[in-house]
């Protein structure tokens, strides 16, 4: 008996009852059954949700609101079911910036996109010209999203396009189905019939998703790969997208900077979700004046925290989430190894343990072009590159050709700003660095994918824009 079992036993059975067993990340013990959804079952949402989105649409914003505000109480009311479940099936702690950080994230942004004011704008009010500009549903929404946070991704996607009037058709990674399964199930308490559907299934049925006539918008957050055949893909139908392509973004320490001030919201920045996090740190530019202390600094902090099964509460990091990912970080940390580069901590892994644990590893004296810093390692494999002039580290934070997040670290604010304005990512911290609010627009720059979430912008998004003049 787990304590998630009454939520995995609201998950639907797809029509031709098909299911899989999801394995747990930390032991390699089933967590459940998700249903193998197929097209037949997604057409069946998709013409339940075009039913369903005008009498939606025509509640207006303040019901609309209300019915958000009720399901974050319902999530919140299932927290740690949730939290277990996810803390199972995607291998992260309960405890830390995790599993339980992440359910109360879903509940914060489902308030807080149901309070966004969204008045419309009035453009030109002049005695002979009246226009305004309002935001109309766009109609039914797919959300397509990937494994490393399934549930506050979900969230991220659906409260807005829900908020706008629109119906939402969520197709999670095949690798953690049963934490978007559970949460939809609870989210649904709140909401009519066929407004919000989920499909657990594999790349054939997002791919019809992303094709099909009657989706007016794609939410995408996954690979830059995934991103661009998505984009292909959508192109006859002309949808709206908003992708979210992860990235490789790069943090600058100025030589002002305090290491051992900064060293713990630096491994965070990095490690936050053992690095499998789209805006985490991952590449680390520090300047030669003070390269050995940030070095030994954050090694102390990485010392500190343990990893290992998610249900114990000490631990604070967990394993990769799949076997592709571990691998990709093994493999990137051995090339750097084999170039030369120091490693301060980890590095070691042990194949013949349970589970896809990957050990929290610094690796220091590795060049720019090194894999661990010109690749994604998307997993606890931080490498740190020493620089000696500021144009120097702007120069090697810009080369790559995506540009989510990056961080500029400094005492001097204004010389920290001074150089975050020279960064091409869609959001640059200063003294941190991944931080996201549900008022803030977050989006990328480069291939990292465009679109806005979040915030006021982010509504906008979800809507069709409509100019009323006269
Ligand atoms: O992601 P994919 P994967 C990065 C990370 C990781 C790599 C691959 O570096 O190693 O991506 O991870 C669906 N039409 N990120 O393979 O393939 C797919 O089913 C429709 C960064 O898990 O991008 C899943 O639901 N749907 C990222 C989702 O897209 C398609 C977070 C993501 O899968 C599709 C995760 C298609 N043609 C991984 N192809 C971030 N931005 O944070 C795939 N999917």
């Amino acid at each position: 008996m787990e304590t998630y079992d009454s939520l995995l036993s609201r998950i639907e059975p797809a029509h031709g009852q098909a299911s899989r067993t999801i394995f747990d990340p930390a032991t390699g013990k089933p967590v459940g059954e998700a249903p193998i959804h197929t097209i037949d079952d997604l057409e069946t949402a998709v013409a339940a949700a075009v039913a369903a989105q005008p009498a939606w649409a025509a509640l207006g914003h303040d019901a609309r609101s209300a019915a958000l505000m009720k399901a974050a109480d319902a999530v919140e009311r299932s927290a740690e079911e949730l939290a277990q479940l996810l803390s199972r099936e995607q291998g992260k702690p309960l405890n830390g910036p995790n599993a339980r950080f992440e359910v109360g994230a879903c509940v914060a942004w489902l308030r807080a996109t149901a309070a966004l004011p969204l008045e419309p704008e009035t453009m030109v009010d002049d005695g002979e010209t009246r226009a305004e500009l309002h935001y109309r549903p766009i109609g039914v929404v797919g959300a397509i999203g990937p494994w490393n946070w399934p549930m506050m991704i979900a969230v991220w996607q659906i409260a807005p396009a829900l908020r706008m009037g629109n119906a939402v058709v969520v197709k999670p990674s095949q690798n953690t189905p049963l934490s978007v399964l559970a949460l939809v199930a609870v989210i649904n308490e709140e909401l009519p019939e066929g407004l919000l559907a989920v499909l657990s299934s594999g790349r054939e049925v997002g791919s019809r998703l992303t094709e099909h006539p009657a989706i007016g918008k794609l939410m995408f957050t996954g690979s830059t790969a995934a991103g661009r055949a998505i984009i292909k893909s959508s192109a006859d139908t002309v949808k709206r997208l908003t992708m979210e392509l992860g990235g490789n973004d790069a943090g600058i320490v100025l030589p002002d900077a305090d290491p051992k001030a900064i060293a713990e919201d630096l491994f965070w920045g990095a490690f936050i979700n053992t690095g499998q996090t789209c805006a985490a740190l991952k590449r680390l530019y520090v300047h030669d004046s003070i390269y050995d202390a940030v070095c030994t600094e954050l090694t102390n902090v990485a010392k500190a925290m343990p990893m290992g099964n998610g249900l114990d509460e000490n631990n604070v990091l967990g394993p990769l989430q799949n076997k592709a990912q571990y691998n990709v970080v093994d493999e990137l940390v051995e090339a750097a190894k084999a170039s030369g580069a120091r490693v301060l901590i980890g590095g070691n892994p042990d194949h013949e343990q349970p589970g896809f644990f990957y050990p929290t590893t610094l690796v220091a004296d590795i060049d720019n072009d090194n894999p661990l810093v010109a690749e994604e390692q998307f997993g606890p494999a931080l490498p740190i590159i020493r620089y000696t002039t500021v144009d120097e580290a702007v120069a090697k934070a810009n080369a790559l050709d995506v540009g989510l997040g990056a961080s500029v670290w400094s005492s001097d604010l204004s010389a920290a700003r001074e150089v975050a304005a020279k960064l091409e990512a869609g959001t640059v911290w200063i003294n941190r660095h991944g931080a996201v609010d549900p008022r803030i627009p977050f989006g990328g720059a480069k291939q990292s994918g465009y679109g806005l979430e979040f915030g006021v912008e982010g509504l906008k998004a979800l809507g069709v824009p409509q100019v009323i003049n006269g």
